[in-house]
């Protein structure tokens, strides 16, 4: 697609911004931490009591990253919320896996994937980040250091997940859809009264996914990507597209290059839209964050939400998209 076609269904044409980068990096760096408000971004509706915890926590006198991390175990400990933890459905073997990383303001990282009857994640792969020499732990591994750390092992798969579970297997029909529930990561951005930000993603994948698949959601620099200088971006939606382009740091480059948030994600959007002759048929939605607390978000497809919490202001909000989309007929 064009670029000036690209923009005019940003809705952006008329406000003469063809010019996608709108403040420089160097821009951006001199902004940097002055007079930011904290402020947390989410994903999806259940992101609202997940930002909930997460201004709680660093009203009490939290770090930023313990905001993300606490906000994030809401939607994982929450049995109703079936796309991330507890509750989550479950693979076509009928196991319930779970994928998470989390990054902080000083470039820490630490993520888990494949990893079963934990119901936190997002813990272990802070506890992955802060007591070991590695950066991301798999599967059994994953399990066994979790609970050497400490964590319950649990049942993961609910009654309510378990039938859902059996009614597919009647059909085993395998068939991404858009906006519900089978695309409902959590990512998490947030930024705090010292421009420092942090990020956490956690889900429980795509629903009926292979055993043994792995999403964007634990990889940081797909799923999820903090530079403190710049900005932090996350992602939700069809992991395989988003790895493909390494999502959440292309809209950290973009940013750097001087891409507001909000393009940034466009950008990113429109790249997978170019590279995939089927993106009509799927979701993927970006959120991003800058240094100096402005953002953004777009997809795809019309329909994908965002909560966004300050200490003044507490909604949801409507992503940008790229694709109109009758969801009904899907
Ligand atoms: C994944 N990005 O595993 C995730 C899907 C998602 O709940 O958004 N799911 O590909």
């Amino acid at each position: 697609m064009k670029r000036r076609s690209f923009f005019q269904r940003l809705g952006l044409a008329s406000l003469g911004a063809i010019a996608a980068p709108t403040m420089m990096a160097s821009q951006l760096k001199t902004t940097k931490g002055k007079g930011v408000k904290p402020l947390f971004i989410s994903t999806w509706k259940h992101g609202f009591a997940a930002n909930d915890a997460a201004l709680k926590t660093l009203q009490e006198g939290g770090s930023v990253l313990d905001a993300v991390e606490r906000g994030v175990n809401v939607p994982e400990s929450d049995p109703n919320v079936t796309s991330v933890g507890y509750g989550g459905l479950p693979d076509r073997e009928g196991k319930v896996t779970l994928d998470a990383c989390i990054m902080d303001a000083n470039g820490n990282c630490g993520s888990v994937a494949y990893l079963q009857h934990i119901k936190n994640p997002i813990s272990v792969a802070r506890k992955v980040m802060q007591n070991t020499p590695h950066v991301m732990l798999v599967g059994e591994g994953a399990l066994n250091f979790a609970l050497e750390e400490g964590f319950k092992k649990e049942d993961l798969l609910t009654e309510k997940a378990n039938k859902r579970w059996e009614k597919w297997r009647e059909k085993s029909n395998y068939m991404p859809m858009i906006n519900i529930e089978n695309h409902d990561t959590i990512g998490m951005l947030g930024i705090d009264a010292e421009g420092n930000l942090s990020g956490a993603c956690t889900t429980s994948g795509l629903a009926w996914k292979m055993d043994g698949r792995v999403g964007d959601s634990p990889l940081i620099g797909a799923g999820l990507f903090v530079d403190n200088e710049i900005g932090a971006a996350t992602a939700t939606g069809k992991g395989e597209a988003v790895i493909k382009i390494a999502g959440a740091a292309l809209v950290v480059e973009l940013m750097r290059q001087g891409y507001d948030p909000m393009r940034a994600c466009a950008e990113a959007v429109n790249r997978i839209a170019k590279k995939n002759k089927n993106s009509r048929d799927f979701q993927v939605g970006f959120l991003a964050l800058n240094k100096a607390g402005e953002h953004g978000a777009y997809a795809l497809h019309q329909g994908f939400n965002f909560a966004y919490h300050s200490e003044a202001v507490q909604t949801m909000k409507d992503a940008s998209f790229l694709y109109a989309t009758n969801v009904d007929t899907y």
